[in-house]
């Protein structure tokens, strides 16, 4: 009888915590995931994943924990004795982390040491298979492009100088105690589930409330930011390959396609007919629809950044190379993807309007 693999999962509520957790179980894992407790419900996500306690067979698991928490790592890890962990868990936004420096750095920079301390603690550095969530944040104030393995770092947030941290250790780990650990160096990957606060759902989701009359405009930071946009989905997909080689190593994942901001808003408005010129320049600069003049998309300092990553263009040719691996969705494809679910949600809203239900509107 074949044992199931077992897979450790945290941030398994996220975007990317949602797809690997799909694409692992049906590769036949047994999947286990850590996730926060928190005063509202926070796994919709993943509650198509959800399986009865009760039943037999089960091969879905949930257990509360946090990157903070190292003796509930510790526990977590001896009741689960993973095969593979995915740590994928972070505070995730590049601007938040500039109104929670400190917290940022303890999850997404010390968290990763207490994860890689726990398993050395074990005795299980020969055993497990550990994948970090690396970034391309990483590379920062542009050094040079495209940008490979190769390329040095200059990280400008606090999120950056945290995923800093926790790539080196995660190198450190491999090279001192010799723990199958890898870097993920993922560009920026999207989907119809990314979190609504992220540049490419904010829009998505404006647009079809604008085009449904929810919404009359998309107030939006710097839209002369490039940024390398591929698909959730083929992402996490990678991240398992990279666990499965006869060596560790650290590899970058992309499209090797940049986009502006600006380009990403004409794209997604075109999915719903409505053609955007843009007129004025800097913080003057509007998006007004072409065929009735209206001024659909302003331009608000507020999302501005301290310090802003000005352009990302991955080189994903080790990863091709080495582990047989290539994007399959293209941007137009990943807009429309996120575009066409958003319009469902916009559709769900108007229809429980008309219906008499008061429906909250959150915008950020
Ligand atoms: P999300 O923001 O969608 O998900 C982050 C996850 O981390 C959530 O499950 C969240 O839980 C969890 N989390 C937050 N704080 C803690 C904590 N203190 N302890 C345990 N878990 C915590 O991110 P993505 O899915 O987009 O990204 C996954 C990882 O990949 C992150 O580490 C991110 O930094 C990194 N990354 C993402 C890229 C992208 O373009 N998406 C590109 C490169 C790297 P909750 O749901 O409760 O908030
Ligand atoms: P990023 O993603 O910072 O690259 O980090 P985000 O979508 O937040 O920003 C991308 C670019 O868009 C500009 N921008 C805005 N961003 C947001 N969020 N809201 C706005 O209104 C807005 N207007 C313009 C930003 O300034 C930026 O230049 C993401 C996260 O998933 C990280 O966790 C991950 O590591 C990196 O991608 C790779």
């Amino acid at each position: 009888m074949t044992t199931k693999k077992k897979a450790l999962i945290t941030g398994i509520t996220g975007q990317d915590g949602a797809y690997l957790s799909e694409f692992l179980l049906k590769k036949g894992y047994e999947v286990h995931g850590v996730k926060r407790r928190v005063s509202s419900f926070n796994t919709q996500r993943i509650d198509h994943l959800y399986q009865d306690p009760h039943a037999n067979n089960k091969n879905f698991f949930l257990h509360y924990g946090d990157l903070t928490d190292t003796s509930n790592l510790v526990r977590i890890l001896q009741q689960v004795q993973p095969d593979e962990i995915y740590n994928l868990g972070a505070q995730s936004h590049v601007k938040v982390s500039f109104e929670v420096p400190e917290y940022t750095a303890d999850v997404d920079g010390l968290g990763t040491l207490r994860f890689l301390e726990a398993i050395r603690i074990l005795g299980m550095d020969k055993k497990v298979r550990f994948y970090q969530a690396s970034t391309s944040e990483l590379y920062g104030k542009v050094q040079e492009l495209p940008q490979d393995e190769l390329t040095p770092f200059y990280p400008r947030s606090p999120y950056a100088c945290a995923k800093l941290f926790a790539y080196w250790i995660t190198v450190n780990y491999r090279e001192s105690y010799g723990i199958y650990a890898c870097n993920g160096i993922l560009f920026n990957h999207e989907s119809p589930i990314r979190g609504e606060t992220f540049v490419t759902r904010k829009i998505t989701r404006a647009v079809a409330r604008i085009k449904l009359g929810l919404q009359e405009k998309l107030f939006i930071g710097n839209i002369d930011s490039k940024r390398d946009w591929g698909y959730a989905g083929d992402y996490v997909e990678v991240m398992w390959m990279m666990l499965q080689q006869e060596t560790a190593d650290d590899y970058v994942i992309a499209t090797g396609i940049t986009t502006t901001v600006r380009d990403f808003i004409t794209m997604a408005f075109s999915e719903v007919e409505i053609n955007i010129t843009w007129d004025g320049s800097g913080i003057n600069e509007r998006g007004i629809e072409t065929s009735s003049g209206k001024i659909l998309v302003e331009i608000d300092p507020r999302y501005f950044r301290p310090a802003e990553v000005d352009i990302l263009i991955g080189d994903p040719t080790k990863a091709k190379e080495r582990l047989g691996w290539k994007p399959k969705v293209q941007l137009q494809d990943l807009v429309k993807m996120m575009v066409e679910n958003d319009i469902l949600h916009a559709q769900k809203i108007v229809h429980l309007q008309k219906g008499g239900y008061k429906i909250e509107n959150f915008f950020e």
